[in-house]
């Protein structure tokens, strides 16, 4: 291997070469653990050190880096202190997830270093939302990314390349081609020559570095990254190098052949560096014994420490504690001016106070900007907020929603616009596993809101008219808020913008341009997981929300029925005292969503009476909803489809009871 010192100082070459022998013993002590069944699971890095090391090397210590399950050397360079490293494998609390979740699975803004889910792919869309967190501060700093060739094929990565190089953001996206993913040769993995010539694909500029050459992984990665910090770009490095151990411990590596094993054996990067600063006379014998003999002893000690750290105790109460950052509710009475106005109006009108409210919330979505959003809800705010905080995207809901958790990581709010609810799918694995867990996880809260124009009734077919609530509310860490009427929806959306967790705002589509009110003209806010009593009866309680609120009103209008019709206006938190309540009182309960029936927020509140107000009910409780299949975009089929036109038959049966 051919090493070139450029002009860097004795006392950085022998960093470089402290740096990678460090994980190399932890990793080898890991592994004795291991076959003694002290410890669970281990991915080696052993034989690609040199990029995590050179990589962190080359990063100030406060610029975000986000690795992998191999990159051990990325946590040891930026000195976490080991003991906490073991901890954190062992699932003890001195560890960074309180024994959530395991391995390399957390960050720590201390550190500055952002870890990953299993599902690889989303570690780039938060890079992103990092670089642009940068940008925005302009506080000429970069963000590298790592992954492994085998999670470039995860559609996250390409929206998120793209993203990057639309936006000019600052990420160094690092691939670490070591060969195989799990079993999977890279030959079955891609089919190109390089991946790096992936880049050029996305207008970006791209490299490739020998992976195994620390000198080669510093220096090159340095000169980028000092050019990058005043020119903001992304750029993309394909390391070439491999993966020596298993996948694994436990999966082995039979199905490498023994040549490859021997070819990258002989380029260890540790070994070949350690000759190399031999031959220089720069690392004596006397010098590698104090270094070894340095880091075993803090392994040893550290390892101690975190064994005799007592296993973990904690309480299904502090465990639920810990789903949702504490949200310090502040109540923002409306004024009394108020203007007859549409539930758009409200949606527009409280995004743009919100807007005025926090200086550096952002919003991003597919043609908000000068377009205004397809439904115009965004209309006019690129004039009013310029184009760094109105963005359109490109059309890759996935990289968005992580960028927005990025943002969030880099302490800036954000309201991402879903087209039409539909369109989640694509962006859900962010939604559910990252925004979701991470404030369990790690104690990262994810300053988000999703909003979501849905339902039915539009003739839109099954594309265009979900409501597609249950998805989310079945996801702890996430809350749901679907308001039924104009000042709702301008209250609640300025609390949902608050509140530091993630929430998903339901729109339904059928209310924007049908539904007006009396609604307060200056800011306001509304607390989430407060029903709303909007009619008092003693015959029925009637629970919906969103749409189907109205169609309860409407058929109460025309009949002679003593009911309370409670509006839910949010769904995570629920307001199950409002309910109970209700049904006690007139021991009869239907519950009407728009959504198909089975699985459905129906469903649960249903149970939840039947669990909690047995005693009281005169009547099983009544579910009423959509039929199960998808929606059809024909009027008269969509009109069978919509819980609507059953609900005065149900009502009248229950009533008969
Ligand atoms: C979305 C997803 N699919 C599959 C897996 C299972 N899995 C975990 S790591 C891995 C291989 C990853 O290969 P690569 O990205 O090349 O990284 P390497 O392990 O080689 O460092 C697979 C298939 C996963 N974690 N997430």
């Amino acid at each position: 291997m051919k090493y070139s010192k450029e002009k860097l100082s004795d006392a950085v070459l022998l960093k470089l070469y402290k740096d990678l022998l460090k994980p190399r013993m932890i990793e080898e002590k890991m592994l004795i653990l291991l076959r003694q069944g002290k410890i669970s699971k281990w991915f080696s890095g052993i034989g690609q050190e040199a990029i995590a090391v050179g990589v962190t090397n080359a990063l100030q210590a406060d610029e975000y880096i986000l690795p992998m399950h191999r990159n051990l050397g990325v946590f040891t360079t930026r000195e976490i202190p080991l003991y906490r490293l073991f901890t954190q494998w062992q699932g003890k609390a001195s560890g960074f997830t309180k024994g959530r979740d395991r391995s390399f699975h957390f960050g720590t803004q201390e550190y500055h270093i952002i870890g990953m889910i299993s599902h690889l792919g989303p570690q780039f869309g938060i890079a992103d939302g990092i670089a642009l967190g940068n940008l925005l501060k302009k506080n000429k700093q970069v963000c590298a990314v790592f992954t492994g060739e085998g999670g470039t094929s995860e559609g996250d990565m390409h929206e998120a390349l793209n993203v990057a190089s639309v936006w000019d953001l600052p990420v160094l996206f690092c691939v670490e081609n070591n060969g195989y993913g799990l079993s999977t040769p890279a030959s079955e993995q891609y089919n190109c020559k390089d991946l790096a010539d992936r880049a050029l694909g996305y207008g970006m500029e791209s490299h490739i570095i020998d992976g195994n050459n620390i000198l080669e992984v510093y220096t090159q990665v340095e000169s980028l990254v000092k050019s990058m910090r005043v020119k903001p770009r992304p750029v993309f490095i394909e390391f070439k190098t491999f993966r020596m151990r298993g996948h694994e411990e436990a999966s082995g590596t039979k199905y490498v052949p023994q040549e490859l094993l021997d070819t990258w054996g002989a380029k260890d990067p540790l070994e070949n560096y350690q000759e190399f600063l031999k031959s220089e006379g720069l690392l004596t014998e006397k010098i590698e014994v104090v270094y070894k003999k340095e880091i075993a002893h803090e392994i040893n000690e550290n390892l101690d420490k975190s064994y005799a750290e007592e296993q973990i105790q904690s309480s299904v109460t502090n465990e639920l504690s810990d789903v949702y950052q504490d949200f310090d509710y502040k109540e923002v009475n409306p004024t009394s001016t108020k203007e007859k106005i549409r539930f758009i109006d409200a949606i527009s009108n409280g995004l743009k106070q919100s807007m005025q409210q926090h200086d550096d919330l952002l919003i991003m979505g597919q043609d908000i900007a000068e377009y205004g959003g397809v439904f115009k809800i965004t209309d006019g705010f690129l004039d009013l907020f310029g184009k760094e905080r109105v963005r359109n995207t490109p059309i890759c809901e996935s990289a968005i929603v992580a960028a927005a958790y990025g943002l969030s990581i880099n302490g800036i709010k954000s309201v991402v616009e879903m087209q039409f609810a539909d369109f989640v799918s694509t962006g859900f694995n962010p939604i559910v596993n990252l925004l979701a867990k991470s404030f369990y996880r790690w104690n990262q809260n994810a300053d988000v809101v999703i909003r979501m124009p849905c339902g039915g009734g539009v003739a839109a077919g099954p594309f265009h008219s979900q409501t597609n609530e249950a998805w989310f509310t079945k996801t702890p860490g996430l809350k749901v808020v679907y308001p039924a009427f104009p000042t709702d929806a301008k209250g609640l959306l300025a609390t949902a913008i608050n509140d530091p967790n993630p929430v998903l705002f339901f729109e339904h589509k059928g209310l924007y341009r049908t539904i007006r009110q009396e609604v307060p003209t200056d800011y306001y806010t509304i607390p989430m997981g407060k029903a709303s009593l909007l009619q008092e009866g003693t015959d029925v309680t009637i629970i919906s929300y969103g749409m189907a609120v109205h169609w309860v009103l409407e058929l109460l209008e025309h009949k002679n029925i003593s009911a309370d019709v409670l509006d839910l206006r949010s769904l995570q938190p629920l307001d199950t005292e409002a309910i109970y309540i209700s049904a006690q009182k007139t021991g009869k309960v239907m519950i009407v969503q728009e959504d198909s029936l089975f699985g459905g927020l129906a469903s649960d509140i249903s149970s939840l009476i039947h669990e909690q107000c047995f005693e009281y009910l005169d009547a099983p409780v009544k579910r009423v909803a959509s039929l199960e299949t998808p929606i059809p975009f024909e009027a008269t089929l969509e009109k069978q489809y919509l819980a609507k036109s059953r609900l005065e038959k149900e009502l009248l049966t229950l009533l008969n009871y």
